[in-house]
């Protein structure tokens, strides 16, 4: 029996970002088609009732930057994911994944239509054997080849000819996701530091979202573990960073170098290099050049604090979701100010809070966006920042249409989150995570 769940969990393979190594063939590139085969053999699970091959419906372009004044643009990211593929699949009901031979966030089940939520805990709240679990399963996730995805390196971003494919481990293919949608937009002649795809913008909180939910769930299948859940750190109003310690989070020497005696002492950043703007990810295969994890939680005096309870409960007191001009200078918005562009208490005022003072407090990798995703503090610090948002849905109903229509590129309400695949519409992360299968814990603080 346990054999054949286990056998049944390996089918069900999870497929929701990019890029499906089955899709990157030079055939499938060439045809621009990412229609494979479900479990019944036939594109999609069509023959099975799970999906279609569809053409994709084009979106609308992004008005900013296609004025005739400005110059050409011929980033791969634009318009996602149409430079790659306009074939994909459409999937029926509760069905998803690339070859819809999987299930949408919160079901489960062999015709997906069971319901399930767990409940992401603060890392204190864990038993030691539960955390050492989860160190465990992340540790696997960090050493183990995925194998349905493959990302996306390159020396010379304007030359497609030498884009390549290639194995990242499971954590290093969330990393890489994390990497790439960083990385500044290209035209014909430069680059374009203004935008990105993750961030300073209404995109921040759901493409973060569906980062996490996407770790959580290639873990669950990884250890056919269905209700593994993510932890996360409750940071505020801490003295210092008290999961910095071998027994959590790792200490560090005065160098910043992660003891190499804790759990996550040997880990190596992917894409490090990452300052590189004409490359994707140009370290990506050889370990040795790889960058072990850096942490040195607060020792740069201008960000040796942590954001306080305070700082929390006056982000949670603006209303709207996100202002115009929907980027980093936004004022009164509750994304800015959860992002840490803006101060909670007015709403106004520039000044590094809350997520990016968490960043920058504890330094090394995690100061560093483009490899930040790299340190597993990313991934708890990340699930605090969800859960606030998270009480902001509550607090206010938050819903679909209360993501703004806005001229960041990839950050439409009906663009798709770049760069996963198959698409979610950014709107459509603005959601109950309830209805994405999982919860927080109410946690008062230490
Ligand atoms: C790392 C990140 C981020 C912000 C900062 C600091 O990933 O989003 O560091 O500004
Ligand atoms: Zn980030």
């Amino acid at each position: 029996m346990l054999l054949l769940c286990t056998f049944l969990t390996l089918c069900l393979s999870a497929v929701h970002s990019q890029f499906p190594r089955v899709c990157t063939t030079d055939e499938a590139l060439r045809d621009k088609s990412c229609c494979p085969a479900g479990k019944d053999g036939s594109p999609c699970g069509s023959n099975s009732g799970r999906g279609i091959c569809r053409n994709w419906v084009t979106h609308v372009p992004f008005p900013n930057l296609f004025e005739a004044s400005v110059p050409q643009y011929d980033d791969d990211r634009l318009n996602w994911p149409l430079d790659y593929f306009n074939k994909t699949c459409e999937c029926f009901r509760n069905y998803s994944g690339f070859n819809c031979g999987d299930c949408r966030y919160g079901f489960h089940g062999e015709e997906c239509d069971l319901k399930k939520t767990v409940v992401r805990r603060e890392i204190r709240e864990l038993s030691l054997p539960e955390r050492e679990q989860v160190f465990r399963y992340l540790t696997l996730a960090k050493t183990t080849k995925s194998k349905d995805f493959v990302v996306l390196t390159t020396e010379d971003r304007h030359d497609r000819n030498t884009y390549r494919f290639v194995d990242a481990t499971i954590y290093n293919v969330f990393a890489w996701i994390h990497y790439y949608s960083t990385k500044p937009i290209m035209t014909h002649s430069s680059f374009d530091y203004r935008h990105t795809y993750a961030h300073q913008g209404p995109a921040f909180p759901g493409w973060h979202r569906l980062g996490l939910l996407f770790l959580e769930r290639q873990i669950q299948l990884l250890n056919s573990d269905e209700d593994f859940a993510l932890p996360y750190y409750d940071w505020r109003g801490e003295e210092n960073c008290s999961i910095c310690s071998n027994d959590f989070m790792g200490d560090n020497d005065v160098e910043g170098n992660l003891d190499p005696s804790s759990y996550f002492g040997s880990w190596r950043s992917i894409c490090s290099g990452f300052h590189r703007v004409e490359a994707y990810c140009p370290v990506v295969d050889d370990e040795s050049q790889m960058e072990k994890l850096q942490r040195q939680p607060g020792t740069d005096p201008q960000y040796d604090r942590l954001p306080s309870f305070q700082d929390v409960e006056d982000t949670l007191n603006l209303r709207d979701f996100d202002r115009s001009p929907y980027n980093s200078r936004a004022t009164q918005s509750f994304r800015n100010a959860l992002e840490g562009f803006i101060m909670p208490s007015d709403g106004m005022t520039l000044d590094t809070t809350m997520h990016n003072q968490v960043h920058v407090y504890m330094g090394g990798t995690m100061g560093q966006v483009p490899i930040s995703s790299n340190d597993p503090m990313f991934v708890l610090h990340h699930c605090y920042i969800d859960k606030i948002f998270e009480l902001w849905i509550t607090k206010y109903d938050g819903n679909p249409n209360s993501y703004p229509e806005n001229d960041e590129p990839g950050q439409g309400p009906e663009e798709c989150c770049t760069p996963y695949f198959p698409c979610y519409w950014n709107k459509d992360l603005l959601r109950k995570s309830t209805d994405l299968g999982y919860k927080y814990s109410t946690y008062q603080g230490s």
